[in-house]
C-alpha cells in the first residue's frame, strides 16, 4: 500500500523532517521563501497533511481546492493564518505549537522591552556612526525598568511568563488587562492586578502586548489608546502585526506622545511601515521572539508529532479542533 503524501511547506530542520519519512511520502519546500498561494494549492493536490509556519494561509479557497487534506499542523502558537472553523467544517484537523515557546518568547519580550527603555540599539547606531565624541550626563538617558509599572495586555501563557519576570526579577508592580481575569491563586505569584484597558494604558510605564490576533483585536492600540499613555512610557509588541496601528504608532513616536517602542511584529510584515523606519526611538526586530535553536526545534518537533498522530490514527498532542477526530 502506498504511503499517504504530506507537504512540508516551509523549510525546517532536516532531521526533524526525516521523522516523517517512515510514515509518509514527503515533499518539502527547501527554500526560505513561502510558496505563492496558487503554488501551495498546486503542491497540496493529493496530500493528506501539511506542515506550515505562520507565513502560509489556510482559507476556504485552499480547503475547497484541496479535498484530500486531513491535517494542517503549524509550528507556530498563533493560528490567525488558519480558518479553523472552515477546517472543522470539512473534517480537517488543525494543530498549533503552544507551551514549547513560552519561556523563550517571554525572554525576548523582556529583552525587547529593556532595549527599548534603555535605548540600546539607538545608542549603538550612534556609536557605530562615529558620533560619540564626549560623555554627557543626559546622553541616551532612558527609563528605569526595575521598580517601574509593567503593563501586560493579554495575560495568556506568554503574558504570565513576562509578568513573572517583571515581578520576581525586577520588583515591578504588574497590572494587566485580559478579557477574563485570572483566578486569584494565579494572579498572586505574578504580583498581577487586573485593570480595565484604559487604566492599563494610563498607568503602565512599560506596556507589553501579547494578545493573539483576531478581527476584534485589530488596531486594539491606535491613536486614542496611544494618547492615553504616559509621555515617558514604552510600548513593546511581540503579539501580531495589526494589533497595533503602525501608522498611528509612528506618529506617536515622532510627536513624543510616548517615549519609545520595541516591535517584533508588523502590519503587512515583512514590509515595515516606512514612517517607523524613520523613527530613532524604536527598536525593530524581524519576528524572532521564539528564535532560539532549541525552541524552534521543539516547535518543529511538535508540529511533526501532530502530523504523524493525526494521519496514523493516534491522538495529536495539541489539536485545536479535536472534535473532528470523534467519529
Ligand atoms: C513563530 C510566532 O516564529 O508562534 C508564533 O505564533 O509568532 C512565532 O513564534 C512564527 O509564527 C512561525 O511561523
Amino acid at each position: 500500500m502506498s504511503k499517504p503524501k504530506v507537504l512540508v511547506a516551509c523549510k525546517t530542520f532536516s532531521d526533524i523532517v526525516d521523522r516523517l519519512r517512515p510514515h509518509f511520502d514527503v515533499e518539502t519546500n527547501d527554500t526560505d521563501q513561502p510558496w505563492p498561494q496558487d503554488e501551495l494549492i498546486r503542491r497540496l493536490q493529493g496530500k493528506a497533511g501539511v506542515y506550515i509556519s505562520g507565513s502560509s494561509k489556510v482559507d476556504t479557497t485552499l480547503l475547497e481546492a484541496c479535498p484530500d487534506l486531513r491535517a494542517v499542523c503549524t509550528m507556530a502558537v498563533g493560528y490567525n493564518n488558519i480558518d479553523v472553523p472552515a477546517c472543522t467544517a470539512r473534517g480537517v484537523l488543525v494543530s498549533n505549537a503552544p507551551d514549547v515557546l513560552t519561556e523563550t518568547t517571554a525572554d525576548f519580550g523582556f529583552a525587547l522591552m529593556m532595549a527599548t527603555a534603555r535605548r540600546i540599539t539607538e545608542s549603538e547606531h550612534f556609536l557605530r556612526r562615529g558620533e560619540w565624541k564626549h560623555w554627557s550626563v543626559t546622553m541616551f538617558a532612558g527609563a528605569d525598568v526595575h521598580g517601574a509599572t509593567l503593563g501586560v495586555l493579554g495575560m495568556g501563557r506568554i503574558g504570565a511568563a513576562i509578568a513573572r519576570r517583571g515581578h520576581l526579577g525586577f520588583g515591578m508592580p504588574v497590572i494587566y488587562h485580559n478579557r477574563s481575569r485570572l483566578p486569584a491563586d494565579q494572579e498572586a505569584p505574578l504580583g498581577a492586578q487586573w485593570v480595565e484597558k484604559d487604566e492599563l494604558l494610563q498607568r503602565a510605564d512599560h506596556l507589553v502586548i501579547v494578545v493573539p490576533y483576531s478581527p476584534s483585536a485589530h488596531h486594539l492600540i491606535g491613536e486614542r489608546e496611544l494618547a492615553m499613555m504616559k509621555p515617558t512610557a514604552t510600548l513593546t509588541n511581540i503579539a501580531r502585526g495589526g494589533v497595533v496601528d503602525d501608522a498611528a504608532l509612528a506618529h506617536a513616536l515622532q510627536a513624543g506622545t510616548i517615549a519609545a517602542a520595541g516591535l517584533d511584529v508588523f502590519e503587512g510584515e515583512p514590509v515595515v511601515h516606512p514612517a517607523l523606519l524613520e523613527c530613532t526611538n524604536v527598536v525593530l526586530t524581524p519576528h524572532i521572539a521564539s528564535a532560539t535553536v532549541a525552541t524552534r526545534r521543539a516547535m518543529s518537533n511538535l508540529a511533526v508529532d501532530n502530523l504523524i498522530a493525526v494521519l496514523t490514527g493516534g491522538t495529536p498532542p495539541t489539536a485545536l479542533n479535536p472534535e473532528v477526530l470523534v467519529k
